[in-house]
């Protein structure tokens, strides 16, 4: 599989961070009633290059099912990179940044606007967000990728 333990250590530290909190934070109040939460990737970094989406994902954590992920990021311009949004297949894929069987979810100009919505429908299901411009150097040294389980 070509995992170092290294490598490993981090994955087990990622998960275990995202769901985290699970305890402190139940879901849905006394109601019952979940209120679901719009939340911009990257805060006002919005989704550019350089900036730790892994860290980022920590730190916001835990997602819950129905919470929106929202991609802002500007269409191509001569003077700037173009940015997208793939789901990874699985963890080696996410963690080698290898596009192969990726799945794109969001293209260079969806971006825009209000930005891309991506909602959490899938629980316990692990999402491996990733851009995939520049043969993978966004998501490989670029730190644009980062791991949802929602709860
Ligand atoms: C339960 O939800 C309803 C509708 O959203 C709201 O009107 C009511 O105040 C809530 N009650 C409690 C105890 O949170
Ligand atoms: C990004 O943040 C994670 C979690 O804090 C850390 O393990 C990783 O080394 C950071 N990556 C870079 C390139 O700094
Ligand atoms: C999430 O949304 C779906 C579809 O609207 C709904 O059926 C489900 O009850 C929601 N789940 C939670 C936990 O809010
Ligand atoms: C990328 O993934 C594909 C299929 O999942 C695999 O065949 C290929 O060897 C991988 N490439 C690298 C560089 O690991
Ligand atoms: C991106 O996706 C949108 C919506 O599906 C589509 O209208 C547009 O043509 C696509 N742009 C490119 C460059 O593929
Ligand atoms: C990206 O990172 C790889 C591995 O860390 C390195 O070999 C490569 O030179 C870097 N490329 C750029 C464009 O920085
Ligand atoms: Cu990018």
């Amino acid at each position: 599989m070509g995992f170092t333990i290294a490598q490993g250590l981090v994955i087990v530290f990622l998960i275990a961070s995202t769901m985290a909190g699970s305890i402190a934070r139940p879901c849905g109040n006394s109601n019952n009633t979940q209120t679901s939460k719009r939340i911009v990737v990257g805060d006002s970094h919005h989704w550019t290059y350089g900036f730790n989406y892994s860290k980022w994902a920590i730190k916001h954590g835990p997602f819950y099912l129905n919470d929106t992920l929202v991609f802002k990021y500007d269409p191509p311009t001569p003077n700037t990179f173009p940015h997208n949004v793939y789901l990874l297949p699985n963890l080696e894929s996410f963690i080698k940044c290898n596009f192969t069987n990726a799945q794109e979810v969001a293209n260079e100009t969806q971006g825009a606007g209000e930005g891309f919505k991506f909602v959490l429908e899938r629980p316990w299901h692990p999402h491996y967000f990733a851009c995939s411009v520049h043969e993978g150097s966004h998501c490989l040294n670029g730190t644009m990728k980062f791991l949802v389980i929602p709860i």
